[in-house]
């Protein structure tokens, strides 16, 4: 984006102003505003929770109208404000004068971390406070999001949920996110092949964009890389509210020897799709994070490809099975010290 001339920001706020007061001032009724006419355009939104969101207030944003704001004017033009959408521009150098900008460049491109940023005084520039807000909005939308009933109606996946009530529940306790609820365990009780090689189970955890974008190539690798190898694969479902405990209460009802769970990880100010697979030998009560194994970072955004994760699981699976361990005692097996 652009820096602004003193003339264009003026415009801009009002613009800004206008529009939150609901009218539109005669003088400007008949020109499109300078910062319309100035800014590019807002490229294509992406999908939810990709790397590169158009996240920034649009066109249609800036129109919809304020909650008790005076209605507009019949006629007239309404005024737009647009703003580029910061994303699309994460390594643009904001030091001025860098001693070796070369290096500097190419140290800015082999991250996503918010170097090279530069700062206006002592405070940020405009264009990293807007790539921070834009980036943060994107993380609401992929913690608050649900994964669309068609995702799992494409792999016949039913729902079950945790003790969690709602989403709010669900960021303040952890703990909950961790047991199914009574109807929950009947319902895998009734529904579910018993005592399977392997139970694919999918969870939104804290991401439903990391489900959304990723299901769909991981699965049918994962599902029929697991058959080919000879495993029994259990039915398959999605459990709402899940946090990677889960497992435990899961394999409860179940008894399979690995559990495999598809979990939306903690999205990332800049990656917020990203898929992990915990998987453990036969998790129970009592079982902990020593005892599982996480492939993380799963995601087209910069991540480990979802197909070639999903092989990657299915070999780390036969694994486990061969040595009828997983964790750290996976690790401590295969050292030679166990
Ligand atoms: C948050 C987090 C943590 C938090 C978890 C606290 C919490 N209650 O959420 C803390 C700071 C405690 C943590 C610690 C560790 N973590 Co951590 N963690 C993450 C992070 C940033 C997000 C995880 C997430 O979104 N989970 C999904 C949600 C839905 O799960 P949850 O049920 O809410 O939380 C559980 C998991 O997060 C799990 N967990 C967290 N880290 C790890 C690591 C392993 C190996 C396992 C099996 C489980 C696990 O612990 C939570 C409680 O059960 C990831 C990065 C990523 N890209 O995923 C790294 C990540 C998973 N952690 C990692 C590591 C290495 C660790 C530690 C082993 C570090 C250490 N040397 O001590 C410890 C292990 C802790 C443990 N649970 O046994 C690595 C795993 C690499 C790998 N493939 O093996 C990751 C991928 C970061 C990285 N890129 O290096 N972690």
């Amino acid at each position: 984006m652009a820096d602004l001339t003193p003339a264009e920001v003026r415009s801009l706020v009002a613009d800004i102003l206008t529009e939150l007061s609901g009218a539109v001032m005669p003088s400007q009724a008949a020109t499109p505003s300078a910062a319309t006419s100035s800014m590019p355009t807002p490229s294509t939104p992406t999908p939810a929770g990709a790397g590169t969101p158009a996240a920034a207030p649009t066109a249609a944003a800036a129109q919809a109208p304020m909650a008790g704001a005076s209605p507009r004017p019949p006629s007239g033009p309404t005024p737009r404000v647009e703003v580029a959408d910061p994303t699309t521009d994460r390594h643009t150098l904001g030091v001025l004068d860098p001693a070796n900008p070369t290096g500097l460049t190419n140290l800015a491109a082999s991250t996503g971390a918010r170097i090279g940023v530069g700062r206006a005084g002592s405070r940020p520039r405009t264009r990293s406070m807007l790539l921070f807000h834009a980036d943060h909005a994107v993380t609401q939308d992929a913690i608050f999001g649900t994964v669309p009933q068609s995702v799992l109606d494409e792999f016949g996946l039913f729902a079950v949920q945790t003790q969690v009530a709602n989403r709010d529940e669900y960021l303040l306790r952890p703990d909950l996110g961790r047991l199914l609820s009574e109807e929950a365990k009947a319902t895998l009780d009734q529904r579910c092949a018993k005592r399977p090689n392997v139970q694919i189970v999918v969870g939104d955890g804290l991401s439903a964009a990391a489900v959304t974008n990723n299901l769909g190539k991981i699965y049918p690798v994962l599902d029929s890389g697991l058959k080919a190898a000879g495993l029994t694969v259990g039915t398959p479902f999605f459990v709402t509210f899940a946090r990677v405990g889960v497992m435990n209460d899961v394999n409860a009802v179940i008894g399979a020897d690995v559990v495999v769970l598809l979990i939306g990880e903690r999205p990332g100010l800049g990656v917020a799709d990203a898929l992990s697979v915990y998987s453990g030998w036969r998790p129970g009560p009592g079982k902990t994070d020593a005892n599982r194994d996480v492939v993380c970072m799963i995601t087209e955004n910069g991540g480990t490809n979802p197909m070639e994760a999903g092989a990657f699981v299915v070999e780390h699976v036969r694994a486990v099975v061969a040595a009828q361990a997983s964790g750290i005692d996976l690790r401590l097996l295969q050292a030679g010290e166990r």
